[in-house]
């Protein structure tokens, strides 16, 4: 007869803890990690005091994670893909870095049971605005987790929608950027002029 092997063995013992467990036992529910992750919009530099966001204002993303489950959460790192017409802001970004691909991210950190932590994410609304609304959403990375979790504007009813925030329309270029296109094309019109003279 064929001896039994160990894994046959491990199996049976198993199987005997099984029956010996009070029932209470063996319902027992396993750890949830999860966590939710907030994104809140507001005008950090209003330019021309029309409280709205348009070229060259700077607009403030505070993102709060928390943890509401039930297991601690570590290497937990949030990743925001900037629309192309938002500039990173270097001058007041201390918690967010720029990688290569145009993502603001964060360092990684550890959040307890029960936790949260706020980080602000700073950019520059760009002159080549055509839309009335820009759109953002970060997602966030938890080792104990299986996928990322997107973040909620709290603002709205819908769980889990990106941040929009509107962008003025009515932006009128400087005075010194005209006196320049003008200079441009005085450019232009000596050179064509030297051009016929040759
Ligand atoms: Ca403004
Ligand atoms: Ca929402």
């Amino acid at each position: 007869m064929k001896a039994k092997t160990h894994a046959s063995c491990a199996r049976g013992i198993g199987f005997a803890l099984f029956l010996a467990l009070p029932v209470g036992q063996i319902a027992q529910v396993s750890a949830a990690p999860l966590l939710t992750a907030d994104k809140v919009d507001s005008l950090y530099t209003d330019n021309d005091g029309d409280a709205i966001a348009d070229v060259g204002d700077i607009i403030k993303y505070t993102i709060t994670v928390s943890n509401v489950g039930d297991v601690a959460l570590t290497n937990v790192h949030i990743r925001d893909q900037l629309d192309l017409n938002l500039i990173f802001d270097a001058d007041h970004n201390v918690e967010f870095g720029l990688d290569s691909l145009g993502y603001a991210y964060t360092a990684n950190f550890a959040l307890a049971v029960g936790n949260n932590r706020s980080f602000g994410l700073f950019v520059e609304v760009g002159d080549r605005f055509l839309a009335d609304s820009v759109s953002n959403q970060a997602s966030v990375y938890a080792a104990e987790l299986t996928a990322s979790v997107l973040s909620d504007d709290p603002d709205t009813a819908t769980q889990f929608d990106a941040t929009v925030t509107p962008i003025s329309q009515t932006t009128i270029p400087e005075p010194t950027t005209l006196a320049l296109f003008g200079l441009g094309l005085a450019g232009l019109g000596a050179m064509r002029r030297r051009k016929l003279a040759a």
